[in-house]
């Protein structure tokens, strides 16, 4: 490799310090977005939540529709969606939305100013069973170059690319989007996690990833963000990393389990979880998100402003995003909704001057 010396001022630190991004060749609205999650801390953090605008607690598809808002006023600055099915080629995804409706909320959120990201838990693709199916042997290992299901997965990121690069804003250019494959791999629930999976081949997996979307498809709206699970140091945290030139944003993805008794650790692990993800933010120039945690069900009235908050505003993540209210699954939800014990908690957490509802964001895409 050929190294070419850079004169220091060249590489002044501009808003997003010395890093770059994963993609050279990212839209304007991509890099200004990327930038953005680096400045926004200054202003506060963003609050998100998953598939919001889809379904909530008894209801679906109802348009200008949203839990968050129907609590507290306003919605989400950030909008997560899962993709999980989209490498099959159907209509749905594994939680039963429409891949159409996810491009037109997408789109609509993108019109309010909000910030979209994207999960995906794909199948298993050595045994056909779902994300959670562990079995198969050395997955990861057969989807690489030169491995026996390197075509199929191919096909698969062939499908989340036409997705992925098909969410309009109103001037018709594509919105630009957090994606953030391969999440926590350093637990062992997926197909792609720890003890199935070494760094070396999750690094591979993740390379390839980009280089495909990337390079091989052309997209270029892609935010990349990493996000491993709960880690007990650095070194946890960075054992798969695949490089700074690899991701643009550092995540952590870390529940509250356990109710009540569960909190000092939530808060022990949460702390010192996201302690490590923003040392690695200080060091590569890179902004940290907490990617999703939540507390399933919201048994505890105060925990968005007794809990999560305290945590949150130490750290100061771009954005800290909650999971779905699940519309087909009894008490799966992460986020009051009307009527709901949590709700007053809810509306003053979304008040405090350091959290960000979709109204109170500044220009993300320029
Ligand atoms: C999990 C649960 C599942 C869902 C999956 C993907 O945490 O919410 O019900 O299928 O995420 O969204």
């Amino acid at each position: 490799m050929m190294i070419v010396s850079v004169p220091a001022a060249a590489c002044a630190a501009g808003p997003a310090g010395n890093s770059t991004m994963v993609d050279p060749d990212a839209t304007a609205a991509t890099r200004a977005l990327w930038v953005r999650l680096k400045t926004i801390t200054k202003t506060g953090t963003m609050f998100g939540h998953q598939d919001d605008t889809a379904y909530g607690i008894g209801w679906k598809y109802e348009s200008g529709r949203s839990d968050v808002r129907s609590v507290c006023g306003d919605f989400p600055a950030v909008y997560g969606w899962e993709i999980g099915g989209i490498e099959l080629g159907g209509e749905s995804s594994l939680d039963s939305i429409r891949f159409d409706m996810i491009r037109s909320l997408a789109s609509e959120a993108r019109a309010r100013g909000g910030v979209n990201t994207i999960s995906w838990h794909p199948r298993n693709p050595v045994t056909g069973g779902d994300t959670w199916d562990t079995t198969g042997g050395r997955v990861v290992e057969t989807i690489l170059p030169g491995g026996s299901n390197h075509a199929m997965f191919t096909v698969w990121l062939d499908r989340v690319a036409a997705l992925l690069g098909s969410f309009r804003d109103q001037a018709g250019d594509p919105v630009p989007v957090i994606f953030r494959p391969w999440h926590e791999h350093t637990g062992s629930w997926f197909w792609w996690g720890r003890d199935f999976c070494s760094p070396a081949e999750y690094t591979a997996l993740w390379r390839f990833t980009v280089e495909y979307l990337r390079d091989t498809k052309g997209l270029h709206n892609i935010v990349y963000c990493y996000s491993p699970d709960r880690v007990s140091g650095q070194a946890e945290y960075l054992e798969c990393y695949p490089g700074d030139e690899w991701v643009d944003l550092l995540g952590l993805d870390l529940y509250h389990h356990g109710g009540a008794e569960g909190t000092a650790e939530y808060r022990r692990a949460l702390d010192a979880s996201l302690g490590v993800v923003a040392g690695v933010s200080g060091r590569t120039g890179k902004p940290f998100a907490l990617t999703e945690t939540g507390l399933e069900g919201v048994t505890i009235d105060d925990w968005f402003t007794g809990v999560l908050a305290p945590l949150v505003e130490s750290h100061a993540p771009a954005y800290v995003l909650v999971w779905r209210n699940a519309y087909e699954r009894p008490g799966h939800f992460y986020a009051p909704y009307p009527g709901h014990p949590a709700c007053d908690d809810f509306a003053a957490f979304c008040r405090r001057s350091g959290i960000l509802t979709n109204s109170r964001l500044p220009e993300m895409y320029k």
